[in-house]
């Protein structure tokens, strides 16, 4: 059985409520860090390792060293549990089933950035998990784990849970910063970053919901053990959300460097393929990080083991690499259509898409525009090729990583799937009885 740090607990009964995880350790890291100088939980944080677990991997630890402490300003821990990223739900099951370890994280970071209003964000579909938080929340005032005086520490928190309104953009951290000063969620350009100046111009952190849990853990039993779990510069844990044509979808918390091969076949994880139908292709990272084809999942191109990191799995850059990104993994067996595929995730892209930046605004709706009718044997000869051409000009050219989130998997379908694209040009008749329901454009 792989090291778990944050489900460990999730199957013993009630622990959602407040009497129970504190009858099981709860709130221990931070009985422990009120002793600590905040700046000391800063470098346990930086010792371990822990890179952000919304998807870009950023080291924790040196994020909270930028937070400018000198400016006299307030400062402010932001919680995004916005989670939208297609393909990923391991946030909701965490604050589903276990809110008091993300208040618990949320407690010991504040006091270690010296933060005295945090706020967690979240998005508007999860209402009923939003009311969990809210009660675990309360909970914690009445125990006088928040609030004035901590514990006698002299330490100060408010903790706010703070609804979206249902918009992928809002997960961008300054999306997130607008929609919570009570403005449209558009995405400021950066820098200047959070840390810097955030949250109503204040210095603020931003973290996902998995790395803010994941403090706890570190602070009682210290970031070198922390660093100890894992492979290389991919340290701790990671919760990973299943789905697709796999026998066993669901949220899984896995040892970072375990190879791609056991997550996928071992019983103890996703258990093989549904129906024992052939593997076609994997997501490891949520919609928005390229697809790997079946010759490139258990292997790299330079014939190494595949390993569930942040390294192993964007090994060989952009042509042959992907990303482990928010660690929405997803099967696709041989019956799967990844021209379809394709054009779904840019179906998505072009309506989230904020419309700030015109490579954006207007070629994610072209992107779908064209897949659209390669979809329903309308495409053309050229369609490959403007496709290619759309994607790239794109990337890279945006306010946002919406932008580039879009781009890279229609780049990644047509460089390992051209011949499925090609089909659906050439014999357009053998493909659109199939998609009788979808409007011709
Ligand atoms: C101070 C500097 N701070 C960087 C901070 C920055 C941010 C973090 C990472 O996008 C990706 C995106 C999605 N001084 C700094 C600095 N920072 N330099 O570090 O920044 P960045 O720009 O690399 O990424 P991001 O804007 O956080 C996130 C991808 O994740 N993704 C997942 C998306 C959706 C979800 C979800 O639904 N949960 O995660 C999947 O791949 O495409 O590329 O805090 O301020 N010099
Ligand atoms: Fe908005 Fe797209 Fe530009 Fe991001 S890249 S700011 S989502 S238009």
């Amino acid at each position: 059985m792989g090291k778990k740090i944050l489900l460990d607990k999730i199957n013993i009964p009630g622990i959602k409520t407040y009497q129970v995880y504190r009858d099981n350790g709860g709130y221990a890291a931070v009985e422990k860090a009120l002793t600590m100088d905040p700046d000391a939980i800063t470098e346990e944080v930086k010792t371990s390792g822990l890179r952000g677990r919304g998807g870009a991997g950023f080291p924790t630890g040196l994020k909270w060293s930028f937070l400018d402490k000198k400016s006299g300003k307030p400062r402010h821990l932001v919680c995004n549990a916005d989670e939208s990223e297609p393909g990923t739900f391991k946030d909701r099951y965490l604050m589903e089933h276990i809110p008091h370890l993300l208040i618990e994280g949320m407690i010991v970071s504040s006091f270690a950035l010296g933060a005295n209003s945090s706020y967690i964000y979240i998005r508007g579909e999860y209402m009923w998990v939003f009311k969990i938080l809210e009660r675990a929340i309360k909970e914690a005032y009445e125990a006088g784990w928040l609030g004035k005086n901590i514990k006698g520490s002299g330490y100060n928190l408010d903790l706010y849970v703070h609804c979206g309104a249902g918009a992928y953009i809002c997960g961008e951290e300054t999306a997130l910063l607008e929609s919570l000063e009570g403005k449209r969620g558009n995405p400021r350009m950066k820098p200047p970053f959070p840390a810097v100046s955030g949250l109503w111009g204040n210095p603020t952190v931003v973290n996902n919901v998995e790395s803010i849990a994941s403090v706890p853990w570190i602070v009682l039993n210290s970031g070198e053990e922390y660093a100890k779990i894992g492979n290389g510069r991919s340290t701790g844990t990671k919760l990973i959300s299943a789905s697709g044509h796999c026998r066993k979808p669901g949220v899984y918390e896995i040892e970072l460097g375990l190879t791609v091969d056991e997550f996928m076949n071992s019983d103890e994880y996703l258990g093989g393929m549904m129906d024992g139908r052939p593997l076609k292709a994997i997501v490891p990272g949520g919609s928005s990080v390229p697809i790997l084809p079946q010759h490139l999942i258990f292997k790299t191109a330079e014939g190494t083991d595949r390993l569930m990191t942040y390294e192993s799995l964007a090994d060989g850059g952009f042509a042959t690499g992907s990303a482990l990104g928010s660690g929405g993994f997803i099967v696709y067996n041989d019956t799967a259509c990844i021209v379809r595929n394709t054009w779904n995730f840019a179906r998505f892209y072009a309506h989230e898409s904020c419309g700030q930046c015109s490579p954006c605004r207007e070629g994610t709706g072209w992107l779908e525009k064209v897949l659209h009718r390669i979809e329903i044997g309308l495409g053309r000869e050229e369609d490959i090729e403007l496709l290619w051409s759309i994607q790239s000009k794109i990337e890279g050219n945006t306010i946002c990583p919406l932008g580039d989130a879009a781009a890279w998997p229609v780049a990644a379908a047509i460089r390992h799937f051209r011949d499925e694209f090609e089909y659906h040009i050439r014999f357009p008749e053998k493909i659109k009885n199939r998609n009788h329901f979808v409007d011709e454009p």
